[in-house]
C-alpha cells in the first residue's frame, strides 16, 4: 500500500472548449457524489480549494479554426496557476472539470513542476478520443479535441506556450488508453508524431492487464505520473453522463483494473477528472462511478495485497 501526498481538489466549472453545454456542472456533481469524503475515508488528507473562475461561455462558431480561443486561454491560465500552487506545496492536485481543454493548463503546470524538480513526467491519457486535433484538421473547432496536440506544441501559440517556452510534453511522454474515435486528419498526425496509443482493439486483443503493464513499464522513483481521466473513456452503458459518448469502451471491471494498476505503480502525482456532464447523466450515476474509480486509483482494493 503506497502513501499519497495530501490532496487538493480544484474545480474548473466551464464547458468553454466543448461541443455540448453542461460540463461546467461537473465539479459540483463530483462534490455531490462525495469525492472528498470518499478520499478522506481512505485516510487521505483532502482539502477542497473551491473553483477557479473564468469568462462565461459565449457559445460562438469558430474563428480561424477555434471556438472561444481567448476564453479557453483565460481558463487554462487560471487552472495552470491553481495547479502549480498546489504542486509547489507538495500537494497532489485533482482538477475537477470542466471540459478536457483544461488539461492544457493542468499538464503545463505539472510539466513545469517536474522540470524544476528533476522528475520525469509520464501522462496517462484515459479517453475515447485522441484529442490531437489542430485548427487545420478539426471538424468542429472545439478545443477540447486539441489538448494533446497543444501540449506537444501543435496549436495556437497562446496555448502551446502557456507555460513560457518549449512545448510542455514530447509525444514519448504520453500513453493513451481506451481510444476508439480518431478523426481522419488526426489519424495521420498521431501516427506521424508516434503517439503511444493503446486503442480498444488492442485492449480487446491482449486485455487490460497487459495494456497497463506496458503503459506503466519502467516507472521509477523519479517518475511523476499524471492521469488525465476523460470520463468518456468508460463505456457509455455505465457512464452516460458525458457529451461525446462512443460505444465500446472499457467496462466496469476493466476500468477498475486500470485504476488499481495505476495505484499499484505508486507514482500517481496529479489527476484530472474531465468531461463529466451532469445535464446528460442519470441521477448522478456517472459522477458516482467516477468517484468509485478514483477511490481505486488511490489504493482501494477488495483485499489487502502488498
Ligand atoms: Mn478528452
Amino acid at each position: 500500500m503506497h502513501t499519497f501526498p495530501p490532496i487538493s481538489l480544484i474545480g474548473a466549472p466551464t464547458d468553454i472548449g466543448a461541443g455540448h453545454r453542461g460540463a461546467s456542472m461537473g465539479p459540483e456533481a463530483l462534490r455531490v457524489a462525495g469525492l472528498a469524503a470518499a478520499l478522506a475515508a481512505r485516510g487521505l488528507d483532502v482539502v477542497d480549494r473551491g473553483n477557479v473562475a473564468g469568462p462565461f461561455n459565449p457559445w460562438l462558431p469558430p474563428t480561424d479554426g477555434y471556438r472561444h480561443l481567448g476564453e479557453v486561454v483565460a481558463w487554462n491560465r487560471a487552472v495552470m496557476q491553481a495547479v502549480a500552487a498546489e504542486l509547489a506545496q507538495e500537494r497532489l492536485p485533482i482538477l475537477l472539470g470542466g471540459d478536457h481543454c483544461l488539461a492544457i493548463g493542468s499538464i503545463t503546470a505539472v510539466a513545469r513542476h517536474c522540470r524544476e524538480q528533476g522528475k520525469h513526467l509520464t501522462v496517462l491519457w484515459l479517453d475515447a478520443h485522441a484529442d490531437f486535433n489542430t485548427s487545420a484538421i478539426t471538424p468542429s473547432g472545439n478545443i477540447h479535441g486539441m489538448p494533446v496536440a497543444c501540449l506537444c506544441g501543435f496549436g495556437p501559440q497562446e496555448l502551446t506556450g502557456l507555460g513560457g517556452g518549449a512545448p510542455a510534453l514530447s509525444p514519448e511522454q504520453i500513453r493513451q488508453i481506451g481510444i476508439r474515435s480518431v478523426d481522419a486528419g488526426e489519424k495521420k498526425l498521431v501516427r506521424d508524431v508516434g503517439l503511444d496509443i493503446y486503442d480498444m482493439r488492442y485492449i480487446d486483443e491482449v486485455g487490460m492487464k497487459r495494456v497497463m503493464e506496458e503503459a506503466l513499464l519502467n516507472l521509477g522513483p523519479r517518475d511523476h505520473l499524471h492521469v488525465s481521466f476523460d470520463v468518456d473513456f468508460l463505456d457509455p452503458g455505465i457512464a452516460p453522463g458525458v457529451g461525446t459518448t462512443i460505444p465500446g469502451g472499457p467496462n466496469y471491471r476493466e476500468a477498475q483494473l486500470c485504476m488499481e494498476m495505476i495505484a499499484d505503480s505508486g507514482r500517481l502525482g496529479s489527476l484530472d477528472i474531465m468531461e463529466l456532464n451532469p445535464a446528460l447523466d442519470v441521477r448522478n450515476q456517472t459522477a458516482m462511478l467516477a468517484v468509485d474509480l478514483v477511490e481505486s486509483l488511490f489504493g482501494k482494493s477488495t483485499l489487502m495485497r502488498d
